[in-house]
């Protein structure tokens, strides 16, 4: 999320007088394009159907939203996360409910004072019924930090403590900007983590390339010990015994990953990497794998334009390439989203949802195999800041935005097909 290379309050009074016209044209785009699933449920579907956000809990009073949550062993309650440092509950069985109860608050110990800073990520562990675990990743200061901290809920499941705090890791953050980051177990039950490349401009010291910094990268550790032991890395991580190289990294390269998620189908770990001058980019996540940052933005070479420095270097083969991109002319800052996997909508099983921050695009991506169908533009909701998706245990998708500038009020939505 959250570059801001303009002023929000006018592009948001821009976007907004496009409201009418943009919803005049989503109703006429709808009815060119019926949502139909595939006549043979075995295949792959080829159609990528529109979308609608549903408001949900209107009720529910929330300031910068940046990520909804589910809990692995409740489906009446999620879990809104609040960028200055506090998780609230909205009812997961009444999309109409005013209840919401504030869960945790460590606004004491988060530094939110920037629009990237902050708590930005939560995860259950996924025993949570058996050891009541949160994890949370946020930036501090004295000295500029991001922190990934285990927390207890109490024994009721009411509330998260914050003075059950144990941190696991901590990265040195150079400059305010670029933190990541999401917090998400895969289906293996290691933690991964998406870390930003510190900030700047340009990734001036590296990172993105120095497999010697944790900065610019993904990783995996296994957070299933117990006592001092507070991670241990996977015996099967890519550079585990590889001098002077992090062995936490799993994939290196990304700038600065805001939302990644696994598919719970098949367990592809998709990502959005925010890009810098040009290029927006959806990632697939592969172990050791390197995603071209600062080499490359997006599928292009990067350096060019930098004053003094050298021609960009050949762009090399081994860097993988993004399975999607929009230039900023399409938008300004990726939110990566989901796949769906809801029952409610099976003409949109196996779409990756995925929207540009800035701009309120929503566009669908199908994998098929090495193939993919897509991106497809499936909604434009300007005037809403969409800076997160998330999902309930049944895969129902949700998105959380601020609504009309970044200082506006946060609202929950329900992803609808159409
Ligand atoms: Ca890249």
């Amino acid at each position: 999320m959250m570059n801001s290379p303009l002023s929000f309050s006018r592009l948001s009074a821009l976007l907004l007088g496009l409201l009418v016209f943009s919803a005049t044209m989503a109703t006429s785009v709808a009815q060119e394009t019926p949502s139909t699933s595939s006549q043979n449920p075995t295949s792959v579907k080829k159609s990528i159907p529109k979308i609608s956000f549903q408001r949900a809990w209107p009720g529910v009073k929330t300031m910068r939203p940046v990520q909804i949550v589910a809990r692995p062993d409740r489906d009446d309650v999620l879990y809104v996360v609040e960028q200055l440092g506090r998780i609230r509950t909205v009812d997961g069985s009444d999309l109409t409910s005013d209840a919401s109860e504030m869960v945790l608050d460590i606004r004491d110990r988060v530094n939110a004072r920037s629009n990237e800073e902050g708590l930005l990520s939560v995860a259950f562990h996924p025993d949570f019924a058996e050891n009541n675990q949160v994890y949370c990743y946020y930036t501090a200061v004295n000295p500029r930090r991001a922190v990934l901290s285990r927390f207890s809920m109490d024994d009721a499941r009411k509330k998260i403590l914050p003075q059950t705090e144990e941190v696991i890791l901590e990265v040195e953050e150079p400059y305010w900007n670029h933190n990541g980051g999401t917090v998400a177990f895969g289906p293996d039950g290691m933690l991964y983590l998406a870390i930003g490349d510190g900030g700047a401009a340009n990734d001036p010291h590296g990172y993105g390339q120095d497999l010697s910094t944790l900065l610019a990268k993904v990783i995996r550790i296994d957070v299933s010990g117990s006592g001092k032991i507070l991670y241990t890395v996977p015996a099967d991580n890519p550079f585990v015994g590889v001098e002077n190289v992090r062995p936490e990294i799993w994939a290196y390269g990304l700038r600065n990953v805001w939302r990644m998620s696994f598919d719970r189908e098949n367990g592809d770990l998709w990502a959005g990497d925010v890009g810098q001058n040009k290029w927006e980019e959806i990632d697939i996540v592969v172990k050791g794998g390197n995603y071209g940052w600062n080499k490359r933005e997006g599928a292009h070479p990067f350096g060019r334009q930098r004053r003094g420095s050298a021609p960009a270097e050949k762009v090399d083969d081994a860097m993988i390439d993004p399975v999607a991109e929009y230039s900023h002319r399409e938008g300004l800052s990726v939110t990566g989203g989901n796949v769906y996997r809801g029952k409610e909508y099976p003409q949109l099983d196996g779409v990756y949802l995925y929207a540009d921050y800035a701009f309120g695009t929503v566009w669908g991506i199908r994998r098929d195999g090495d193939e993919f169908i897509g991106p497809v533009e499936v909604m434009r909701k300007p005037g809403s800041l969409i800076s997160s998706f998330g999902e309930a245990n049944d895969g129902t998708t949700y998105a959380v935005t601020f609504e009309q500038s970044e200082q506006g009020p946060g609202a929950i939505w329900k992803v609808v097909a159409r």
